[in-house]
């Protein structure tokens, strides 16, 4: 496995490529541009300056953490052709660049979504919350703004104002779609995208929906092992390949994560591995928790076991980490308790390395 930690850019990350490239063990970053828009084609000189600015850090870019998909393409609107044209000429640009993950979701309208951005823990320290009948109650308009409020200033991915400013259009599209519309319209983009990926050695990794389930009334389709199947079967080439998060697949106790890892790993579609722990509060309801299987509800070392003994050689990051030691920065995304995991996901590695020689 190759160790990643995923950075924001110069402009909008409060953590530093410098302090990244302290991290014991830590090769290389995922990024995006993040002045993009869904349906933008990606500009060929802005992707060497990024490249350049990781590169001249000590660090490899390692894969894009999102090429985001515009919602015509989620929906099936007619103008959704011009925007999977563009994201091919991403992909063309990105591949051209020697850049070759791109981590994606097709979650309808909202990213990744939780009820409580800095629920405070016994320890002090303060952790991403979701809570099932808090998001029941709330207006997503509303729901909107109190991330908008919460996030320290920072846009949280997914939740960018101008997507937000078009939530009413946005549902409205959406109204008619279901599952099996969703799974259509995933397929027709990935048998127009993936021979793209295939000309020019770009790996597609989508990721699964947080939390693993309807929200708001709009259908989620990447949320178990049977629906990982079925996506990848979509178009069936090792180009279509996951972002196994173990924090939003496993928020779902009955997702099994090492099985998964070991179903998926060992046909070779597990691209990318964000790898995190949460602990479960009650039904609907969970908490972001210290990598440490102590502290949560998964087990890392059965996680890391899986991935190990299926030879997994792609990129592995930590992810959300609790905000700690008096940390200002974005929520999920400080470089402590990251830093932190990525040490702890190494030292298992370490150890799963020479135990099994
Ligand atoms: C949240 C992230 C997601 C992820 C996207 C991938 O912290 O894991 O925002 O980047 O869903 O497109």
């Amino acid at each position: 496995m190759k160790m990643t930690f995923r950075w924001y850019g110069e402009k909008f990350d409060s953590v530093k490529l410098w302090q990244i490239r302290q991290i014991p063990g830590m090769t290389g970053i995922i990024t995006t541009l993040y002045d993009t828009k869904p349906g933008d084609e990606w500009d060929a000189d802005a992707i060497a300056r990024m490249k350049k600015t990781v590169e001249d850090a000590g660090l490899e870019l390692s894969g894009i953490e999102s090429v985001n998909i515009h919602d015509a393409i989620k929906v099936g609107a007619p103008e959704r052709d011009r925007y999977i044209q563009s994201y091919m000429n991403t992909i063309r640009k990105l591949g051209q660049a020697d850049i070759h993950m791109i981590c994606y979701n097709f979650m309808p309208v909202f990213d990744w979504t939780r009820s409580d951005l800095a629920k405070m823990r016994a320890d002090g320290s303060t952790v991403l919350a979701y809570d099932q009948e808090k998001i029941d109650r709330i207006d997503p308009q509303r729901m909107f703004e109190q991330i908008d409020t919460d996030s320290n200033g920072f846009i949280l991915p997914g939740w960018e104002p101008e997507r937000m400013a078009e939530l009413k259009k946005l549902f409205a599209q959406y109204a008619s779609v279901s599952h099996e519309d969703l799974f259509r319209n995933l397929q027709y983009f990935l048998k127009a995208v993936i021979p793209v990926c295939e000309q020019y050695d770009v790996k597609l990794a989508i990721h699964p929906d947080d939390p693993p389930w309807d929200i708001f009334g709009l259908p989620r389709i990447c949320t178990n092992a049977e629906d990982v199947r079925r996506i990848l079967s979509l178009v069936d080439s090792p180009y279509n390949g996951l972002t196994l998060c173990s924090g939003s697949m496993g928020s779902n106790p009955c997702n099994d994560i090492p099985a998964m890892v070991r179903e998926f790993g060992a046909q070779g579609r597990i691209h990318f591995a964000h790898v995190r722990n949460i602990r479960f509060t009650g039904p609907g309801q969970f908490e972001e928790a210290a990598h440490f299987s102590g502290d949560g509800s998964l087990d890392l070392y059965e996680i890391m076991k899986a991935y190990h003994d299926v030879g997994f050689d792609g990129y592995i990051r930590p992810d959300h980490g609790r905000m700690i030691w008096d940390e200002q920065g974005r929520a999920g995304y400080g470089l402590y308790d990251r830093a932190l995991g990525a040490v702890y996901l190494s030292g298992l590695w370490e150890a799963l390395e020479k135990g099994s020689k």
